[in-house]
């Protein structure tokens, strides 16, 4: 695929393999010959990455620049997209293949970077890709952790957490910059100078670290512009360690400070959604805040210091933006003010004003767990000085509340920074930002209603919603190459800079040899799916069965339980009526649970203990087979999507806040059975009733059942012991206990819950959808019919659209 104007990389692949063979030898000082396939590819990335550093134009525009704040950037290996992207993957396809190694084999020795949880981390990714493809000044400011998310193994069903040491060797995409390394404090006391009439503060001793930043070049589709992500890493400031413990040989006390100091970069904390409260947390996050700001300011004045002289930082919201992704840098507004009064002398309220035109904020959920709280002792001592900014804050914005607000009382304590001895830092995020969104209609429609409600009544014209978006390159371009070339092949390459381009897709949806084609796209990817399942956990799987799939992170809101009710349900109607023949499929899970989360650790230990019983029966299994995935990760996610025609998207309604890989597996032309959750409800809209299968309780109707106190779930047990009843009696009774005991955990949050996340009540309706969704795969026309329209309407789910919406809406820049 080649792409306009594109800087000529490689001439021809005779070129490609001069260069690539110089690059073997120059960095091994060994012939391509003598090199490994690792090696290999080591030498591949560090020839494109070089390109892209070299492709980057520094102080090419004036611009602003936008700096996207976000503790997670879960890019995924990145050669086979820098290839798309530079449009030399044909080339270089060629010339690995004349060299004698297939370019997929180099592309699969990348290391999965595991620099996030989930979809928040990869919805940063996909944004920094689509600001650098729009040539939007886009820079991501994150952490460079040292390990990433814990690899996940299953062992008797069970996930084992193991160490993610995804540097082990080397990260060629990255350049350590010295030259940029600033110093964060932390701890120590706030002392108040005085000359005369002016006054100020400085933090005295504590904690000083160097944080030092290891850039990423992020190069766009067309390579005409390359952005840098900059991830941060925390080291000691001085090289000092303690001399007396040394002399006396007390060697780790000796160097205790230094391993304090880099247990700041070191872990990426496993939680998404939910469960926070760790001082190495609040370090982590004020480390890059505070080091991503000394850096934008000091550019900023170098750039403007002249232009604009004393009046230098009222400016500064008119060139810069500064993104906060959720809460986690919410400390961007007190740091920012900091930095302008302490260091700068601007004073409070121009600070205050500057900091808000300045810096927008992004809600990413509405449980309340997950909404971070800090007590208010750990942060000031933390952060002495940045403690006393937000407590001014506080103070102000508590005096500043109009008395005559209806339920004034209720207003403050909802909306007030500090309360109950804790830092709220979603109520930071708000009273910093000049703009509040959510990530779906229908979730920054929950803000506005309930969650952030009080805010929304105050200042409405802060709200607005900005519904997710995915890099359609990535998720179909790369990772679907059949499906992708029949798409060239049909509307021609457009679509990859353009996604609005799939609509023309609507007039193959019928096309029989369209048609034909594409199911040959789909079992290529379905058996390229099988072989890799295969190799990782020993499950067969049959390719012609449909291949339903669940893959995100494990949580009791996304109902993983509710799918593996419906299979056990399927197995226990196989057994007991010999006429029931379901249409045969595999189920296909994949995901992680946070190391602490029990309840979600159980689900995946009962998916492979069902797996196990389903697998090895042979009344059942040319019927129904299960498979779990270890270890989730953006690689493996690019095998799953293009080979799966149902996509569970099951979280009950009202609880997610979008979901993205609902749009990364429509765009692939996968069917959603889904409730009217997040961003499914877009979908629905975008492909029509027919080509989607909702079921369940819609949000109205969960928030009166809850408001109405009077569901009992044990009924639904009681009265249906045959089906309902029988799968639940199945998680004690010993059916599910030979690879690892029973499931009483599960059985007993389902009973003291009360059902909580109506798993028990959405049953019906769910088992329902799913089988007529799974009868529809009967005519095949109609299906690939539908699923070839999934793709058509896909083009609104590009994180172009959303990057333009956030530009034009937000950073108030063209796109
Ligand atoms: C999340 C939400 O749970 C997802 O629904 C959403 O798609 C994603 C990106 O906006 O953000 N919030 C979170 O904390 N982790 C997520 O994946």
């Amino acid at each position: 695929m080649n792409t306009d104007n594109k800087p000529q990389v490689f001439k021809d692949a005779t070129d490609f393999k001069t260069q690539f063979c110089e690059e073997c030898e120059s960095i091994f000082s060994k012939t391509y010959d003598e090199l490994n396939d690792f090696e290999r590819y080591y030498a591949l990335a560090s020839l494109i990455a070089g390109k892209a550093r070299n492709a980057k134009v520094d102080g090419e525009n004036d611009e602003k620049q936008v700096y996207y704040f976000s503790l997670e950037f879960l890019i995924g290996p990145l050669l086979d997209n820098y290839l798309l992207n530079f449009g030399v993957r044909d080339i270089v396809k060629a010339g690995c293949e004349q060299l004698g190694t297939p370019l997929e084999e180099l592309v699969a020795c990348e290391a999965d970077p595991g620099l996030g949880n989930g979809g928040l981390g990869r919805l940063a990714a996909c944004f920094m890709d689509s600001m650098a493809a729009l040539g939007i000044n886009g820079n991501g400011n994150g952490m460079r952790y040292r390990y990433g998310l814990f690899r996940q193994e299953i062992e008797g069903g069970r996930q084992v957490e193991m160490v993610d040491n995804w540097l082990e060797h080397g990260f060629p995409w990255e350049t350590r910059k010295n030259e940029s390394a600033v110093v964060v404090q932390f701890g120590g006391q706030v002392v108040r100078h005085q000359d005369g009439e002016r006054f100020w503060f400085t933090q005295e001793g504590g904690e000083k670290v160097k944080a030092v930043p290891y850039d990423v070049p992020i190069l766009g589709y067309g390579a005409k512009k390359v952005n840098t992500l900059r991830l941060w890493s925390a080291e000691p400031a001085t090289e000092d360690f303690d001399l007396d413990a040394f002399n006396s040989g007390d060697y780790a006390k000796a160097m205790k400070f230094r391993s304090d100091v880099e247990a700041i970069s070191q872990i990426l904390y496993p939680n998404d959604a939910g469960e926070h409260g760790r001082v190495l947390r609040l370090k982590q996050e004020y480390l890059f805040v505070s080091a991503g700001l000394q850096t934008i300011l000091r550019t900023y004045e170098k750039k403007f210091g002249k232009r604009y002289g004393e009046k230098l930082w009222e400016h500064l919201g008119d060139h810069v933006s500064v993104h906060t992704n959720d809460t986690h840098p919410a400390m961007c507004g007190p740091e920012l003010m900091r930095i302008l009064v302490d260091e700068k002398r601007v004073d409070f309220d121009t600070a205050f004003n500057v900091a808000r035109k300045t810096i927008s904020y992004t809600n990413h959920t509405v449980m309340p767990e997950a909404l971070e709280k800090w007590p208010i002792e750990v942060f000031r001592h933390l952060l002495p000085r940045l403690y006393m900014f937000i407590e001014e804050i506080d103070r102000r914005y508590r005096d500043t509340l109009p008395h005559d607000v209806e339920g004034w009382a209720n207003v403050l304590s909802k909306t007030a920074i500090l309360w109950d001895g804790q830092v709220r830092m979603a109520n930071l995020s708000v009273i910093f930002a000049h703009s509040v969104n959510g990530v779906s209609e229908l979730h920054t429609g929950i803000l506005k209603a309930s969650t952030l409600h009080e805010f929304y009544e105050l200042r409405p014209d802060l709200f607005n919603n900005k519904t997710n978006g995915i890099s359609h390159r990535r998720f179909l371009g790369n990772a679907n190459p059949k499906y992708a070339k029949l798409i060239c092949d049909a509307i021609g390459e457009g679509w990859l800079a353009d996604a609005n381009q799939l609509s023309q897709l609507e007039k193959y949806e019928d096309d029989p040899s369209f048609q034909e084609e594409f199911e040959k796209a789909r079992r290529w990817s379905k058996e390229r799916l099988a072989k890799y399942i295969f190799e990782a956990t020993g499950t067969q799987l049959d390719t012609s069965m449909v291949f339903d799939v669940q893959v995100k992170r494990f949580h009791a809101y996304k109902r993983q339980l509710l799918n593996v009710f419906k299979i056990l349900d399927l197995y226990n109607r196989i057994l007991s009526d010999s006429s029931f023949s379901p249409r045969p499929t595999a189920f296909i899970f994949s995901g992680k649970a946070a190391q602490s989360y029990t309840f979600a650790k159980e689900v995946i230990r009962l998916i492979n203990s069902v797996a196990e019983v389903v697998n090895g029966d042979p009344r059942v299994n040319d019927k129904i087979r299960v498979a779990f995935v270890p270890n989730f990760a953006v690689s493996s996610a690019q095998l799953i999507y293009p080979a799966t025609d149902i996509s569970e998207q099951i979280s009950w309604a009202g609880s997610e806040a979008s979901g993205t890989s609902n749009m990364k597996l429509m765009m692939n032309g996968a069917i959603t059975l889904g409730t009217y959750d997040g961003a499914n409800v877009e979908i629905c809209d975008l492909v029509g009733q027919d080509n989607i299968k909702i079921f369940g309780l819609r949000t109205e109707e969960v928030d009166a059942l809850r408001a109405a106190g009077n569901y009992w779930a044990w009924d639904l047990y009681n009265n249906d012991r045959i089906r309902l009843g029988r799968i639940i009696d199945e998680l004690t009774d010993g059916t599910l206990a030979h690879l690892s005991g029973n499931f009483e955990s599960i059985r007993d949050e389902l009973s003291i819950s009360n059902d909580h996340d109506l798993v028990l009540k959405d049953f019906y309706s769910y088992v329902d959808a799913w089988d007529e969704l799974a009868q529809a795969y009967g005519d095949r026309r109609a299906w690939n019919k539908a699923a070839i329209h999934n793709t058509a309407r896909s083009g609104y789910f590009s994180s172009d659209r959303t990057i333009r919406e956030y530009a034009r809406d937000i950073w108030h820049i063209d796109a």
